[in-house]
């Protein structure tokens, strides 16, 4: 499958690196922000608009053959500013896509939507042994992303990805994320992956690299074929210089949400 995604979020970081990285896999790409996305490419469309308007939304739907919705507040912050951005915004996007007959979205979820889920003792965590356990009011929109998703495959009939991003930065620039890195060739690559699969129905994936020190599992992402290829391994040496072998007893590395659980997060936000 190729074809048109519109993409939201398109200036975002994310969206960045898909813009650059979805036309080298087929992908025809348009791109919508509230603010004007700076060098367009050859090919690439553009809108600007708000995705918590519905109207426009429809619009910037229409003739594409999936959506991924990477538009929202990227971290924690007031209940009424992630209610509109993160919740109307993912409302809108499902609902144009349901209305314009657009059959699939791949949807930026978080692994703040289960924050709280401890390390297990051994093994590596699968999502269907993580359900929603949310660590802020972004990872509250998160989880509402995830149900939202399911609501409309099992109401309408959509095709709808939840990728559980984990770290999706350049470079891993603490030990977590020597965890929890996504880098953006992988990012590019789940996504494909999440846009390429056949029939996934309502799917929820974990979007991390092949690091090393993984501990969340990989193979429902792989199953969707995805095939990282990084591994913040090789940052290791240099970050534990700086920051001292990971404390797996700490609740940075001992909870899915990292330092996002902390008493430190919650007495700054
Ligand atoms: C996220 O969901 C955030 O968008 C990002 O800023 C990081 O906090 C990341 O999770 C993470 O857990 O490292």
């Amino acid at each position: 499958m190729s074809g048109l995604v519109l993409v939201t979020g398109a200036a975002g970081r994310i969206g960045t690196w898909l813009r650059g990285g979805l036309p080298e896999r087929g992908w025809a790409v348009r791109s919508l922000d509230v603010v004007p996305v700076p060098d367009v490419r050859p090919g690439e469309e553009q809108v600007v608009a708000d995705v918590t308007d519905l109207v426009a939304m429809v619009d910037a739907t229409e003739g594409a053959s999936a959506v991924v919705h990477m538009a929202g507040i990227s971290g924690e912050s007031t209940w009424p500013a992630i209610r509109h951005a993160n919740i109307e915004g993912t409302f809108c996007a499902l609902e144009a896509a349901r209305l314009t007959g657009v059959p699939r979205v791949v949807l930026a979820s978080s692994n703040h939507a289960t924050g709280y889920t401890p390390r297990p003792d051994g093994g590596l965590l699968r999502e269907v042994d993580a359900p929603p356990r949310p660590d802020t009011y972004y990872g509250v929109s998160k989880v509402t992303m995830e149900a939202l998703g399911s609501l409309y495959v099992d109401r309408y009939g959509l095709d709808v990805v939840c990728l559980r991003i984990g770290s999706a930065f350049p470079e891993p620039t603490t030990t977590r994320q020597l965890s929890t890195w996504l880098s953006p060739d992988d990012t590019v690559s789940l996504v494909d992956a999440a846009l390429t699969t056949p029939s996934p129905g309502f799917s929820v994936v974990w979007g991390v690299s092949a690091n090393t020190r993984n501990w969340w599992d990989l193979s429902a992402a792989r199953a969707l074929g995805y095939e990282p290829q990084d591994d913040a391994e090789v940052y290791a040496e240099a970050l534990i210089e700086v920051h001292g072998e990971p404390d797996l007893g700490d609740q940075v590395h001992g909870r899915v949400g990292g330092e996002y659980t902390t008493a430190e997060f919650d007495a700054e936000h």
